[in-house]
Protein backbone atom coordinates (compact mmCIF):
# COMPACT_ATOMS: atom_id res chain seq x y z
CA UNK A 1 0.00 0.00 0.00
CA UNK A 2 1.43 3.54 -1.02
CA UNK A 3 1.44 5.65 2.34
CA UNK A 4 0.16 9.18 2.37
CA UNK A 5 2.65 11.40 1.67
CA UNK A 6 4.80 12.75 4.12
CA UNK A 7 3.64 16.65 5.54
CA UNK A 8 6.61 17.71 3.48
CA UNK A 9 6.10 15.87 0.47
CA UNK A 10 1.99 17.07 0.30
CA UNK A 11 2.82 20.61 0.71
CA UNK A 12 5.93 20.73 -0.69
CA UNK A 13 5.72 22.76 -3.88
CA UNK A 14 8.76 23.63 -6.41
CA UNK A 15 11.10 25.48 -4.41
CA UNK A 16 12.66 26.65 -7.59
CA UNK A 17 9.88 28.45 -9.68
CA UNK A 18 12.19 30.66 -11.48
CA UNK A 19 13.77 27.07 -13.05
CA UNK A 20 14.49 27.44 -16.52
CA UNK A 21 12.73 25.77 -19.34
CA UNK A 22 13.50 22.78 -20.71
CA UNK A 23 12.84 22.12 -24.79
CA UNK A 24 8.78 20.26 -24.66
CA UNK A 25 10.19 17.42 -26.13
CA UNK A 26 12.62 16.75 -23.39
CA UNK A 27 12.27 13.47 -21.83
CA UNK A 28 11.56 13.29 -17.90
CA UNK A 29 12.36 9.91 -16.54
CA UNK A 30 12.99 7.68 -13.45
CA UNK A 31 15.55 4.43 -13.24
CA UNK A 32 15.68 1.69 -11.89
CA UNK A 33 16.75 -2.20 -12.58
CA UNK A 34 15.41 -5.41 -11.87
CA UNK A 35 17.67 -7.36 -9.29
CA UNK A 36 18.25 -3.98 -7.11
CA UNK A 37 13.89 -4.15 -6.81
CA UNK A 38 12.23 -6.67 -7.97
CA UNK A 39 12.77 -9.40 -5.33
CA UNK A 40 10.67 -13.20 -6.60
CA UNK A 41 14.22 -14.44 -7.01
CA UNK A 42 11.74 -18.06 -6.94
CA UNK A 43 10.08 -17.14 -9.89
CA UNK A 44 13.93 -16.50 -12.13
CA UNK A 45 16.75 -18.45 -12.77
CA UNK A 46 19.78 -17.46 -10.43
CA UNK A 47 22.24 -14.96 -11.44
CA UNK A 48 25.69 -14.51 -10.09
CA UNK A 49 24.29 -11.98 -7.96
CA UNK A 50 22.57 -14.65 -5.90
CA UNK A 51 25.70 -16.25 -5.71
CA UNK A 52 27.73 -13.70 -4.62
CA UNK A 53 25.49 -12.18 -1.62
CA UNK A 54 25.28 -15.83 -0.46
CA UNK A 55 29.03 -15.35 0.15
CA UNK A 56 29.59 -13.85 4.05
CA UNK A 57 30.91 -10.77 3.92
CA UNK A 58 30.00 -9.93 0.40
CA UNK A 59 27.32 -7.68 0.97
CA UNK A 60 27.97 -5.13 3.80
CA UNK A 61 24.68 -5.29 6.25
CA UNK A 62 24.80 -9.17 5.08
CA UNK A 63 21.49 -8.44 3.14
CA UNK A 64 19.96 -10.36 0.06
CA UNK A 65 17.64 -8.75 -2.92
CA UNK A 66 15.65 -12.10 -2.46
CA UNK A 67 12.52 -10.02 -1.83
CA UNK A 68 14.59 -6.21 -2.46
CA UNK A 69 11.05 -3.84 -2.99
CA UNK A 70 8.47 -6.78 -4.17
CA UNK A 71 8.36 -4.53 -7.25
CA UNK A 72 7.47 -8.62 -9.24
CA UNK A 73 4.16 -8.31 -7.42
CA UNK A 74 3.80 -4.78 -6.15
CA UNK A 75 4.57 -3.11 -9.66
CA UNK A 76 0.85 -1.48 -9.68
CA UNK A 77 1.52 0.55 -6.92
CA UNK A 78 5.14 1.27 -8.25
CA UNK A 79 3.30 2.61 -11.78
CA UNK A 80 0.80 4.63 -9.81
CA UNK A 81 3.79 5.85 -8.24
CA UNK A 82 5.50 6.82 -11.66
CA UNK A 83 1.70 8.00 -12.59
CA UNK A 84 1.70 10.25 -9.67
CA UNK A 85 5.00 11.75 -10.01
CA UNK A 86 4.04 12.62 -14.14
CA UNK A 87 7.15 11.24 -15.81
CA UNK A 88 6.86 10.57 -19.50
CA UNK A 89 9.12 7.37 -18.80
CA UNK A 90 10.08 4.93 -17.15
CA UNK A 91 13.48 3.11 -17.19
CA UNK A 92 13.74 -0.38 -16.01
CA UNK A 93 15.70 -3.32 -16.78
CA UNK A 94 15.13 -7.19 -17.73
CA UNK A 95 16.41 -9.82 -15.47
CA UNK A 96 18.34 -11.94 -18.21
CA UNK A 97 17.88 -14.81 -15.54
CA UNK A 98 13.57 -14.24 -15.39
CA UNK A 99 13.46 -13.68 -19.07
CA UNK A 100 14.78 -17.70 -19.51
CA UNK A 101 12.75 -19.17 -16.83
CA UNK A 102 10.24 -21.71 -17.36
CA UNK A 103 11.05 -21.31 -21.36
CA UNK A 104 10.63 -18.26 -21.60
CA UNK A 105 7.35 -17.53 -19.31
CA UNK A 106 9.62 -15.65 -16.99
CA UNK A 107 9.08 -12.74 -19.76
CA UNK A 108 5.36 -12.22 -18.90
CA UNK A 109 5.84 -10.25 -15.69
CA UNK A 110 7.45 -7.37 -18.60
CA UNK A 111 4.58 -7.77 -20.71
CA UNK A 112 2.63 -7.33 -17.48
CA UNK A 113 4.56 -3.98 -16.20
CA UNK A 114 4.83 -2.82 -20.11
CA UNK A 115 0.73 -2.93 -20.68
CA UNK A 116 0.72 -1.14 -17.23
CA UNK A 117 2.89 1.67 -17.80
CA UNK A 118 1.06 2.29 -21.25
CA UNK A 119 -2.33 2.14 -19.76
CA UNK A 120 -0.85 5.12 -17.19
CA UNK A 121 0.84 7.05 -19.91
CA UNK A 122 4.24 6.35 -19.02
CA UNK A 123 6.78 5.64 -22.18
CA UNK A 124 8.77 1.70 -21.25
CA UNK A 125 12.39 2.01 -21.84
CA UNK A 126 14.10 -1.41 -20.79
CA UNK A 127 17.61 -1.90 -20.34
CA UNK A 128 18.60 -5.42 -21.27
CA UNK A 129 21.41 -5.94 -19.27
CA UNK A 130 22.13 -4.40 -15.67
CA UNK A 131 24.30 -6.52 -14.00
CA UNK A 132 22.18 -8.98 -13.03
CA UNK A 133 24.01 -12.55 -15.70
CA UNK A 134 22.69 -15.58 -15.73
CA UNK A 135 24.92 -17.94 -13.37
CA UNK A 136 25.38 -20.21 -16.18
CA UNK A 137 27.40 -17.56 -18.12
CA UNK A 138 30.75 -15.53 -17.90
CA UNK A 139 31.84 -12.43 -19.65
CA UNK A 140 34.95 -14.05 -19.76
CA UNK A 141 33.76 -16.21 -22.61
CA UNK A 142 33.08 -14.17 -25.85
CA UNK A 143 30.36 -16.41 -26.50
CA UNK A 144 28.35 -14.16 -23.63
CA UNK A 145 27.98 -11.98 -26.27
CA UNK A 146 26.19 -14.11 -29.05
CA UNK A 147 24.41 -15.51 -26.48
CA UNK A 148 22.98 -12.12 -25.32
CA UNK A 149 22.17 -11.12 -28.67
CA UNK A 150 19.91 -14.09 -28.88
CA UNK A 151 18.05 -12.96 -25.78
CA UNK A 152 17.80 -9.84 -26.90
CA UNK A 153 15.46 -11.03 -30.01
CA UNK A 154 13.63 -12.85 -27.48
CA UNK A 155 12.15 -9.44 -25.63
CA UNK A 156 12.45 -7.54 -29.12
CA UNK A 157 9.99 -10.12 -30.29
CA UNK A 158 7.69 -9.85 -26.91
CA UNK A 159 7.94 -6.46 -26.31
CA UNK A 160 8.45 -4.47 -29.35
CA UNK A 161 4.73 -4.02 -30.24
CA UNK A 162 4.87 -1.50 -27.53
CA UNK A 163 8.52 -0.26 -26.39
CA UNK A 164 10.29 2.38 -28.20
CA UNK A 165 12.99 2.88 -27.02
CA UNK A 166 15.83 0.64 -25.97
CA UNK A 167 19.20 0.45 -23.67
CA UNK A 168 21.18 -2.31 -24.42
CA UNK A 169 23.87 -2.36 -21.35
CA UNK A 170 24.22 -0.73 -18.13
CA UNK A 171 27.30 0.59 -17.01
CA UNK A 172 29.84 -1.62 -18.50
CA UNK A 173 32.63 0.37 -16.71
CA UNK A 174 31.45 -0.69 -13.25
CA UNK A 175 30.66 -4.41 -14.05
CA UNK A 176 33.80 -4.52 -15.55
CA UNK A 177 35.84 -2.78 -12.62
CA UNK A 178 33.62 -3.48 -9.64
CA UNK A 179 32.88 -7.42 -10.44
CA UNK A 180 35.93 -8.38 -12.01
CA UNK A 181 38.73 -6.17 -11.80
CA UNK A 182 38.43 -5.63 -7.75
CA UNK A 183 36.40 -8.15 -6.54
CA UNK A 184 33.46 -5.45 -4.78
CA UNK A 185 30.44 -7.02 -6.98
CA UNK A 186 29.46 -10.58 -8.52
CA UNK A 187 31.39 -12.00 -9.64
CA UNK A 188 33.58 -11.15 -6.79
CA UNK A 189 36.99 -11.40 -9.46
CA UNK A 190 40.33 -9.51 -8.53
CA UNK A 191 41.75 -9.82 -11.87
CA UNK A 192 42.61 -6.41 -12.05
CA UNK A 193 44.00 -5.77 -15.76
CA UNK A 194 43.12 -9.21 -16.74
CA UNK A 195 39.35 -7.94 -16.47
CA UNK A 196 39.34 -6.32 -19.69
CA UNK A 197 38.23 -9.19 -21.67
CA UNK A 198 35.10 -8.49 -19.71
CA UNK A 199 35.20 -5.03 -20.91
CA UNK A 200 35.57 -6.12 -24.52
CA UNK A 201 32.92 -8.84 -24.49
CA UNK A 202 30.11 -6.25 -22.52
CA UNK A 203 31.29 -3.99 -25.75
CA UNK A 204 30.43 -6.56 -28.43
CA UNK A 205 27.47 -7.45 -26.64
CA UNK A 206 25.97 -4.49 -27.16
CA UNK A 207 26.96 -3.78 -30.46
CA UNK A 208 25.30 -6.99 -31.65
CA UNK A 209 22.35 -6.03 -29.37
CA UNK A 210 21.93 -3.12 -31.56
CA UNK A 211 21.55 -5.38 -34.41
CA UNK A 212 19.54 -7.77 -33.17
CA UNK A 213 17.33 -5.17 -32.15
CA UNK A 214 17.48 -3.47 -35.36
CA UNK A 215 16.45 -6.54 -37.05
CA UNK A 216 13.57 -6.99 -34.65
CA UNK A 217 12.32 -3.62 -36.12
CA UNK A 218 13.06 -1.73 -33.42
CA UNK A 219 14.66 1.80 -33.46
CA UNK A 220 15.60 4.62 -30.46
CA UNK A 221 18.23 1.99 -28.76
CA UNK A 222 21.15 3.65 -26.82
CA UNK A 223 23.70 2.69 -24.52
CA UNK A 224 24.09 3.74 -20.46
CA UNK A 225 27.57 4.32 -19.62
CA UNK A 226 28.65 6.02 -16.54
CA UNK A 227 31.15 8.75 -16.99
CA UNK A 228 32.35 11.51 -15.00
CA UNK A 229 35.09 14.47 -15.45
CA UNK A 230 38.43 12.85 -13.99
CA UNK A 231 40.30 16.09 -12.19
CA UNK A 232 43.70 15.31 -11.21
CA UNK A 233 45.00 15.73 -7.82
CA UNK A 234 47.73 18.22 -8.56
CA UNK A 235 49.66 19.77 -11.80
CA UNK A 236 52.64 17.52 -10.71
CA UNK A 237 52.92 15.34 -14.26
CA UNK A 238 52.75 12.38 -11.79
CA UNK A 239 49.33 13.39 -10.84
CA UNK A 240 48.03 14.92 -14.37
CA UNK A 241 49.26 11.31 -15.97
CA UNK A 242 47.55 9.01 -13.23
CA UNK A 243 44.50 11.12 -13.48
CA UNK A 244 45.30 10.42 -17.60
CA UNK A 245 44.99 6.74 -17.09
CA UNK A 246 41.96 6.72 -14.88
CA UNK A 247 40.33 9.00 -17.51
CA UNK A 248 40.75 6.70 -20.05
CA UNK A 249 39.66 3.43 -17.90
CA UNK A 250 36.51 5.13 -16.64
CA UNK A 251 35.51 7.24 -19.37
CA UNK A 252 37.45 6.64 -23.10
CA UNK A 253 37.37 2.97 -22.92
CA UNK A 254 33.57 2.50 -23.10
CA UNK A 255 32.89 6.14 -25.19
CA UNK A 256 35.30 5.81 -27.70
CA UNK A 257 34.45 2.15 -29.65
CA UNK A 258 30.78 2.76 -29.26
CA UNK A 259 31.47 6.69 -30.96
CA UNK A 260 34.54 6.50 -32.46
CA UNK A 261 35.16 2.83 -33.05
CA UNK A 262 38.21 2.86 -31.65
CA UNK A 263 40.43 2.23 -28.55
CA UNK A 264 42.11 4.55 -27.10
CA UNK A 265 45.22 4.42 -27.35
CA UNK A 266 47.11 1.39 -25.85
CA UNK A 267 43.96 -0.38 -25.30
CA UNK A 268 43.16 -2.16 -28.28
CA UNK A 269 46.57 -4.47 -28.07
CA UNK A 270 45.44 -5.38 -25.00
CA UNK A 271 41.76 -7.23 -26.01
CA UNK A 272 41.23 -10.50 -27.17
CA UNK A 273 40.09 -11.54 -30.27
CA UNK A 274 39.80 -9.78 -33.88
CA UNK A 275 39.53 -6.60 -32.20
CA UNK A 276 39.46 -4.53 -35.51
CA UNK A 277 36.22 -6.73 -36.48
CA UNK A 278 34.48 -6.54 -33.31
CA UNK A 279 35.09 -2.86 -33.01
CA UNK A 280 33.54 -2.44 -36.51
CA UNK A 281 29.96 -4.37 -34.80
CA UNK A 282 30.80 -2.05 -31.92
CA UNK A 283 30.58 1.11 -32.88
CA UNK A 284 27.01 0.27 -35.08
CA UNK A 285 25.02 3.54 -34.78
CA UNK A 286 23.07 4.08 -31.88
CA UNK A 287 20.20 6.60 -31.74
CA UNK A 288 21.45 8.14 -28.80
CA UNK A 289 24.28 7.91 -25.85
CA UNK A 290 23.14 7.22 -22.26
CA UNK A 291 24.91 8.78 -19.50
CA UNK A 292 24.90 7.68 -15.64
CA UNK A 293 26.53 10.52 -13.89
CA UNK A 294 26.88 11.18 -10.13
CA UNK A 295 30.46 12.91 -9.20
CA UNK A 296 33.74 14.04 -10.88
CA UNK A 297 37.06 11.71 -9.59
CA UNK A 298 40.03 13.56 -8.28
CA UNK A 299 42.81 11.25 -8.94
CA UNK A 300 46.80 10.94 -8.28
CA UNK A 301 49.92 9.44 -8.60
CA UNK A 302 49.64 5.89 -6.88
CA UNK A 303 50.50 6.06 -2.76
CA UNK A 304 51.79 3.10 -2.07
CA UNK A 305 48.39 2.22 0.19
CA UNK A 306 45.02 0.86 0.01
CA UNK A 307 42.84 3.45 -0.27
CA UNK A 308 39.05 3.07 1.14
CA UNK A 309 36.46 5.12 -1.04
CA UNK A 310 33.09 5.42 -1.31
CA UNK A 311 32.42 2.42 -0.26
CA UNK A 312 35.44 0.59 -2.45
CA UNK A 313 38.88 -0.68 -1.39
CA UNK A 314 41.32 -0.09 -3.96
CA UNK A 315 44.69 -2.03 -3.97
CA UNK A 316 47.98 -0.52 -3.15
CA UNK A 317 49.28 -1.73 -6.84
CA UNK A 318 47.24 0.42 -8.98
CA UNK A 319 48.49 2.98 -11.03
CA UNK A 320 46.73 5.66 -9.54
CA UNK A 321 44.73 6.66 -6.30
CA UNK A 322 41.56 7.93 -5.51
CA UNK A 323 41.62 11.62 -3.54
CA UNK A 324 38.94 12.97 -1.85
CA UNK A 325 37.72 16.34 -3.37
CA UNK A 326 37.87 18.65 -0.57
CA UNK A 327 35.80 21.52 0.19
CA UNK A 328 32.21 20.41 -1.42
CA UNK A 329 29.02 18.31 0.66
CA UNK A 330 29.09 14.58 0.19
CA UNK A 331 26.24 11.83 0.09
CA UNK A 332 25.90 9.95 2.94
CA UNK A 333 27.87 7.47 0.83
CA UNK A 334 30.51 9.72 0.79
CA UNK A 335 30.24 11.05 -2.48
CA UNK A 336 31.23 14.58 -3.90
CA UNK A 337 28.41 16.61 -5.10
CA UNK A 338 29.59 19.04 -8.04
CA UNK A 339 26.93 19.95 -10.29
CA UNK A 340 29.04 21.70 -12.38
CA UNK A 341 31.34 18.67 -13.32
CA UNK A 342 27.58 17.23 -15.27
CA UNK A 343 28.36 20.90 -17.29
CA UNK A 344 31.80 20.18 -17.75
CA UNK A 345 31.25 16.55 -18.63
CA UNK A 346 28.72 17.40 -21.08
CA UNK A 347 30.41 20.24 -23.01
CA UNK A 348 33.51 18.05 -22.99
CA UNK A 349 31.67 14.94 -24.12
CA UNK A 350 30.47 17.59 -27.45
CA UNK A 351 34.47 18.62 -27.73
CA UNK A 352 35.84 14.84 -27.68
CA UNK A 353 33.37 13.48 -29.75
CA UNK A 354 31.75 16.46 -32.04
CA UNK A 355 29.68 15.47 -34.80
CA UNK A 356 30.27 11.42 -33.55
CA UNK A 357 28.39 12.82 -30.40
CA UNK A 358 24.08 11.53 -31.06
CA UNK A 359 21.95 13.23 -28.69
CA UNK A 360 22.90 12.34 -25.21
CA UNK A 361 20.43 11.47 -22.26
CA UNK A 362 21.41 11.42 -18.52
CA UNK A 363 20.12 7.97 -18.10
CA UNK A 364 20.94 8.11 -14.25
CA UNK A 365 21.68 10.99 -11.94
CA UNK A 366 20.80 10.85 -7.87
CA UNK A 367 22.28 10.51 -4.38
CA UNK A 368 21.86 8.52 -1.23
CA UNK A 369 20.55 10.13 1.46
CA UNK A 370 18.69 9.14 4.12
CA UNK A 371 15.12 10.25 5.57
CA UNK A 372 11.95 10.95 4.33
CA UNK A 373 12.18 15.04 4.37
CA UNK A 374 15.29 14.91 2.12
CA UNK A 375 16.37 18.28 1.55
CA UNK A 376 19.44 17.26 0.43
CA UNK A 377 18.39 15.33 -2.41
CA UNK A 378 16.28 18.26 -3.47
CA UNK A 379 19.61 20.39 -3.35
CA UNK A 380 21.26 17.62 -5.19
CA UNK A 381 18.90 17.09 -7.90
CA UNK A 382 18.19 20.89 -8.46
CA UNK A 383 21.71 21.77 -8.98
CA UNK A 384 22.28 18.90 -11.31
CA UNK A 385 19.24 19.49 -13.52
CA UNK A 386 20.49 23.31 -13.33
CA UNK A 387 23.77 22.57 -14.46
CA UNK A 388 22.45 20.14 -16.95
CA UNK A 389 20.21 23.24 -18.81
CA UNK A 390 23.83 25.11 -19.14
CA UNK A 391 25.05 22.15 -20.97
CA UNK A 392 22.04 22.52 -23.25
CA UNK A 393 22.17 26.22 -23.73
CA UNK A 394 25.93 25.82 -24.39
CA UNK A 395 25.09 23.63 -27.48
CA UNK A 396 24.75 19.82 -26.03
CA UNK A 397 22.24 18.20 -27.48
CA UNK A 398 20.72 16.23 -24.14
CA UNK A 399 17.65 14.97 -25.11
CA UNK A 400 16.31 13.34 -21.04
CA UNK A 401 17.27 12.92 -17.82
CA UNK A 402 16.22 10.05 -15.50
CA UNK A 403 16.77 10.34 -11.49
CA UNK A 404 18.20 7.15 -9.82
CA UNK A 405 16.12 6.01 -8.54
CA UNK A 406 12.36 5.49 -7.86
CA UNK A 407 12.69 3.56 -4.70
CA UNK A 408 14.72 2.93 -2.34
CA UNK A 409 16.61 -0.23 -3.40
CA UNK A 410 19.42 -2.80 -3.20
CA UNK A 411 22.36 -1.10 -3.54
CA UNK A 412 24.43 -4.16 -4.37
CA UNK A 413 27.39 -4.46 -1.77
CA UNK A 414 25.79 -1.88 0.48
CA UNK A 415 22.37 -4.00 0.69
CA UNK A 416 19.92 -1.57 2.01
CA UNK A 417 21.80 0.99 3.55
CA UNK A 418 22.17 3.54 0.84
CA UNK A 419 18.59 5.32 0.05
CA UNK A 420 18.68 6.59 -3.62
CA UNK A 421 15.02 6.72 -3.79
CA UNK A 422 12.14 9.35 -4.25
CA UNK A 423 10.03 7.20 -2.42
CA UNK A 424 11.17 5.37 0.77
CA UNK A 425 10.57 1.66 1.24
CA UNK A 426 10.34 0.38 4.70
CA UNK A 427 12.54 -2.34 5.25
CA UNK A 428 10.25 -4.64 7.03
CA UNK A 429 6.92 -3.73 5.60
CA UNK A 430 7.92 -2.65 2.38
CA UNK A 431 5.43 0.12 2.80
CA UNK A 432 6.65 2.84 0.21
CA UNK A 433 6.18 6.55 1.15
CA UNK A 434 6.85 9.44 -1.08
CA UNK A 435 9.61 11.95 -0.42
CA UNK A 436 9.67 15.38 -0.42
CA UNK A 437 12.01 15.07 -3.34
CA UNK A 438 9.20 13.28 -5.03
CA UNK A 439 6.74 15.97 -4.75
CA UNK A 440 9.42 18.70 -6.06
CA UNK A 441 10.45 16.82 -8.77
CA UNK A 442 6.31 15.92 -9.60
CA UNK A 443 6.06 20.47 -8.97
CA UNK A 444 9.11 20.98 -11.75
CA UNK A 445 7.87 18.31 -14.37
CA UNK A 446 4.58 20.33 -13.68
CA UNK A 447 6.65 23.21 -14.14
CA UNK A 448 7.93 22.41 -17.26
CA UNK A 449 4.41 21.50 -19.24
O1 LIG B 1 22.44 1.65 -7.91
C1 LIG B 1 23.37 1.93 -8.90
C2 LIG B 1 22.86 1.49 -10.26
O2 LIG B 1 22.57 0.13 -10.26
C3 LIG B 1 23.91 1.75 -11.32
N1 LIG B 1 24.36 3.11 -11.26
C4 LIG B 1 24.74 3.66 -9.99
C5 LIG B 1 23.64 3.42 -8.97
C6 LIG B 1 24.04 4.02 -7.61
O3 LIG B 1 25.20 3.40 -7.14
Amino acid sequence: MIRRMATDARTATNPTPEFPAFPDTFLWGVSTSAHQIEGAVDEREPSVWDVFTAEPGRVKDGSTAAVACDHYHRYREDVALLAGLGVDAYRFSVSWPRAVFAGGRGLDFYDRLVDELCAAGVRPVPTLFHWDLPVTLDWLDRDTAARFAEYVSVVAERLGDRVTKWITLNEPAEHTLLGHALGAHAPGRQLLFDALPVAHHQLLAHGLAVRALRAAGASDIGIANSHGPTWPASQDSADVAAADFYDVLLNQLFADPVLLGEYPAGIGELMPGDVEADLKVIAEPVDWYGINYYAPTRVGAPQGTEIEFGGLTMPADLPFSVRQIEGVPVTDFGWPVVPEALTELLTGFRERYGDRLPPVVITENGCSYEGIDDQDRIAYLDGHVRALHRALAAGVDVRGYFVWSLLDNFEWAEGYARRFGLVHVDRETLERTPKASYAWFRDLLRAQR
